[in-house]
């Protein structure tokens, strides 16, 4: 059985976020937007992560302004944002009307495929999500479709077997998800349980599975492979000039691989190649502003030796560092896995890796298991992340967090519609409904931007005034 397979091209996503911190600008995008809009990819990865706060904190830069930008200079491929469940695209829990509300108008502005995820697997916290695509599908200007696509976080533990995949994905599909991710977002899964996982899940569930790598340890290529012959349908790769690396595997090796095979993409290398050209330049320009290190590009195998994520030893490495105890990194590693069984097992990726490896480098470096606790364990403890994969032993609880009361319901049942009090607060800034989400979402660095945005204009007004007076600025 053998089929062709589709492309998701990641350079306006995750690449750069993953490459050089999420710092490529619209202007550097939309010059080459027309190009990549004719490759026929199965759609083109451009919006949240962490685009959306990187727009407002860093580049001055309108995230729904860009997506409308995007939307109009690429009528004809599906767009991708990526979305982290009830954490929208920050770093907390947010209220249900302000989920269904941020879903509407990112479907409104032009985003097909939403791919949503929660750091823990907990399905609940993808649920408001999902239930928001299913009611806004019909909100879709483009006339190509919007596509509920639900996350399964690949991780590798005792309890993370192909059986619990299976499930978590036939769970998503019952829920409404049309298509299966499999996000291996630290380069976690080897070539072949990709192919024993992707055959599993083909067999389990009637819908397309989209598979999401890395390349920081090596192996993101043979995982493609091996997935392919697995029957996957669709992957993520980056151009050349942001690809590999912490990045996806790169999008031209892959189209000269399968071409002439029965998994041919059908794209035209050639022509992909003329517009990655565009992109060496964006490179050079992230490179020369320190966003993008030469150590992004490097194969950082740790990942395969101690199962987590690479950016995660690094961290536990500066923190040791700090503390004046390198001797106590052996040691520290060794607590690392013995701190997330503790803890139910989450999966290690951000926020939840740095929590495991903050309470380990304590762990040791007081001589006592849990004598001091950081708040975020804590809070993982009292169930304010979410359902864990497995239930936390009572003697590591009442160690932890002592009778405090946990929480078993979705962490978001505890939080009251907060829309409307967000507009009332933002009030003289708004300038478009979307103004509210994005307040919503990050106020602080909002208001600093709608500040901005508002000086910037009446900058603009006095100056156009001094044209009425006879005086060209030199800027125009
Ligand atoms: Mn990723």
């Amino acid at each position: 059985m053998t089929k062709k397979v589709q492309l998701t091209e990641t350079i306006l996503r995750d690449a750069h976020q993953s490459q050089a911190a999420t710092r490529m600008r619209i202007d550097e995008m939309l010059p080459v937007a027309g190009k990549l809009d004719e490759v026929g990819y199965y759609s083109i990865e451009c919006w949240g992560g962490a685009t959306f706060d990187s727009c407002l904190r860093f580049l001055n830069e309108d995230p729904w302004e860009r997506l409308r930008k995007l939307r109009k200079a690429m009528p004809k491929t599906k767009l991708q944002m990526l979305l982290r469940g009830q954490n929208i695209l920050g770093y907390k829990h947010y209220a249900d009307d302000v989920v269904d509300e941020f879903v509407k108008k990112s479907i409104q502005n032009g985003i097909n495929v939403i791919r949503i995820f929660d750091a823990l697997n907990d399905t609940r916290n993808m649920k408001a999500c999902i239930d928001a695509i299913l009611k806004y599908k019909n909100e879709d200007k483009s006339g190509l479709g919007v596509v509920c696509e639900a996350t399964l976080c690949y991780t590798v533990s005792e309890v993370h077997t192909r059986e619990y995949f299976v499930n978590l994905a036939k769970e998503l599909v019952a829920m409404g998800a049309d298509v299966i991710c499999l996000k291996d977002m630290a380069n976690l899964l080897l070539p072949y349980e990709t192919y024993e996982l992707v055959k599993a899940l083909k067999e389990a569930v009637d819908c397309p599975i989209h598979l999401h790598t890395h390349n920081t340890a090596g192996t993101g290529n043979m995982i493609y492979i091996k997935a392919i012959e697995a029957g996957v349908d669709i992957i993520d790769t980056a151009l050349a000039p942001m690809g590999n690396g912490t990045s996806q595997p790169a999008t031209e090796p892959i189209i000269a691989t399968l071409a002439g095979t029965p998994y041919d993409t059908g794209l035209d290398l050639g022509y992909v190649t003329e517009i990655a050209e565009h992109f060496k330049g964006v490179a050079e320009r992230l490179t020369k502003d320190g966003f993008l290190n030469k150590k992004a590009l490097q194969t950082d195998v740790k990942g395969l030796i101690y199962q987590v994520p690479g950016g995660m030893l690094s961290n536990l490495m500066n923190q040791l560092k700090e503390a004046n105890a390198m001797d106590k990194y052996d040691e520290v590693l060794a607590e690392v896995p013995r701190v997330r069984a503790d803890l139910g097992y989450p999966p290690l990726v951000t926020p939840s890796s740095q929590i495991v490896g903050s309470q380990a480098v304590l762990n040791v470096l007081s001589g006592e298991r849990y004598k001091m606790v950081t708040k975020e364990v804590k809070g993982i403890v009292r169930g304010e992340y979410g359902k864990l994969p497995v239930e936390i032993k009572p003697d590591i609880v009442k160690k932890i967090i002592g009778d405090e009361e946990r929480i078993t319901c979705r962490p978001a049942d505890n939080i009251g519609p907060e829309l409307e009090k967000y507009r009332a607060e933002i009030k003289e800034y708004i300038e478009q409904e979307e103004d509210v989400l994005s307040y919503a979402l990050f106020p602080q660095v909002a208001l600093k931007f709608f500040k901005y945005r508002q000086a910037n204009k009446m900058n603009l007004d006095s100056e156009i005034g001094d044209v009425a007076n006879g005086i060209q600025p030199v800027w125009l």
